[in-house]
């Protein structure tokens, strides 16, 4: 085993800070078998991904991915750029042999995904892809509270996914309202991470059918974008938004569970409010994104009298990661998620472990974004194996 990690990132705006702050953490918390070396940052535009280099703690930049993939001192790629670069670069770094950490939706569509999984497989490098939310510790408490079996056999699993950073008519066009590069609206963008973790949480899917909307068709030409903010030109050219604003779906498990998911940009006041809920024949367990330390849990076998939705919060040295971090109550946020699935990605590679979530995980999960899509066009259930 080596003991260093060199890690080159394509991407240097919001996945590309939130990763880059994710390498400098885990040394610093976890220990990791490798040490994280962040040779090289990747980006388009020079004086941008210069001062990020610098900013964020980068060796060097590079301003072709094609470059970097190819350099000999890089041994993982770490791909944040639009999904519709994400299958180029990545079979580009696993044929240079590469592990690869790849952001969500893993590509535009279920082919391209295939096309990925396909090629790391091939080329015998680690892969995993960036479903962070898995990794806040309250979620994997509720994964080892269903896999002790408390929750029992599990009926229903409810998911919201909503956001309203677009709802103004005069949002510009940015690059997530364009199928030529996200692939997907709504569903792709938030959906995905639902989808996810229902796979995660209750298993796998069998049918699904779904209704969406686009309620805005046109929105100003995007002149400057950060993060999710942007700005456009007063009066200036308008573009038409080819993906979904607001996704709806049922879901049959293959288990017998039900479930339901809503995944909106349109939801006025919600600013990230991922949510689940799911109820089983033992109990319950639910968890809200913005209060992410918390996982309300109902056990059914509590005293008559006494049973109701208890509040966990998970930061106790006992809880998934928590050790790692503060003293108890001394609670974590977003940021953390991406330390957990980096030092989770550094410990595969260096004990030849298969990484989870992987491009296996990326490919199920496309697979049932097309299996929605196809439902909401044809107007039935669709088995999502058919694709
Ligand atoms: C924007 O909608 C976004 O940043 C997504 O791209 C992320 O995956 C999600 O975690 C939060 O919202």
């Amino acid at each position: 085993m080596k003991d260093t990690l060199n890690v080159g990132l394509v991407g240097y705006k919001f996945m590309g800070k939130a990763h880059s702050n994710a390498f400098k953490k885990v040394e610093m918390f976890f220990e990791p078998s490798m040490k994280i070396v962040m040779k090289a940052i990747c980006g388009r535009d020079e004086e941008w991904v210069k001062q990020s280099a610098e900013k964020f703690g980068w060796e060097s930049y590079e301003t072709s991915w094609e470059k970097l993939v190819k350099r000999d001192d890089i041994d993982m790629v770490d791909i944040t750029a639009p999904s519709n670069v994400h299958k180029e670069i990545a079979i580009a770094a696993a044929e240079a042999g590469k592990h690869i950490f790849c952001e969500k939706p893993l590509a535009l569509n279920l082919k391209d995904a295939r096309e990925m999984l396909e090629a790391v497989e091939k080329n015998k490098v680690k892969h995993q892809i960036g479903f962070n939310y898995r990794f806040a510790p309250a979620i994997q408490l509720a994964k080892q509270l269903i896999d002790e079996g408390k929750i029992g056999e599990i009926y229903h699993f409810r998911a919201l996914y909503l956001q309203d950073w677009i709802i103004d008519p005069e949002f510009p066009l940015v690059w997530r309202l364009d199928k030529t590069v996200a692939g997907s609206g709504s569903l792709g963008d938030l959906g995905a991470h639902s989808i996810d973790l229902a796979r995660f949480l209750v298993g796998e899917f069998d049918k699904v059918i779904g209704v969406n909307k686009t309620f805005i068709k046109e929105r100003p030409i995007v002149e400057r974008m950060d993060g999710l903010t942007a700005d456009a030109k007063a009066d200036g050219p308008r573009g038409e938004v080819t993906v979904d604003d607001a996704t709806l779906f049922l879901v049959e498990f293959k288990n017998g569970a039900l479930g339901s998911f809503e995944a909106t940009r349109f939801a006025n006041g919600h600013k990230n409010g991922m949510s689940f809920e799911i109820n089983g024949s033992k109990g319950s367990v639910r968890f809200e994104f913005e209060r992410m330390n918390e996982l309300w849990y109902y056990n059914s076998d509590d005293p008559e009298g006494l049973q109701g939705f208890r509040r966990i919060q998970a930061t106790e040295p006992v809880h998934p990661y928590a050790s790692a971090w503060w003293p108890v109550g001394h609670v974590i946020g977003y940021e953390h998620t991406f330390v957990h699935e980096f030092y989770e990605f550094v410990e595969a590679i260096a004990h030849d472990k298969q990484a989870c979530p992987s491009f296996y995980d990326g490919v199920k999960c496309s697979q049932i974004l097309e299996a929605v899509d196809l439902s909401i066009a044809e107007r039935q259930w669709i088995e999502v194996d058919s694709l």
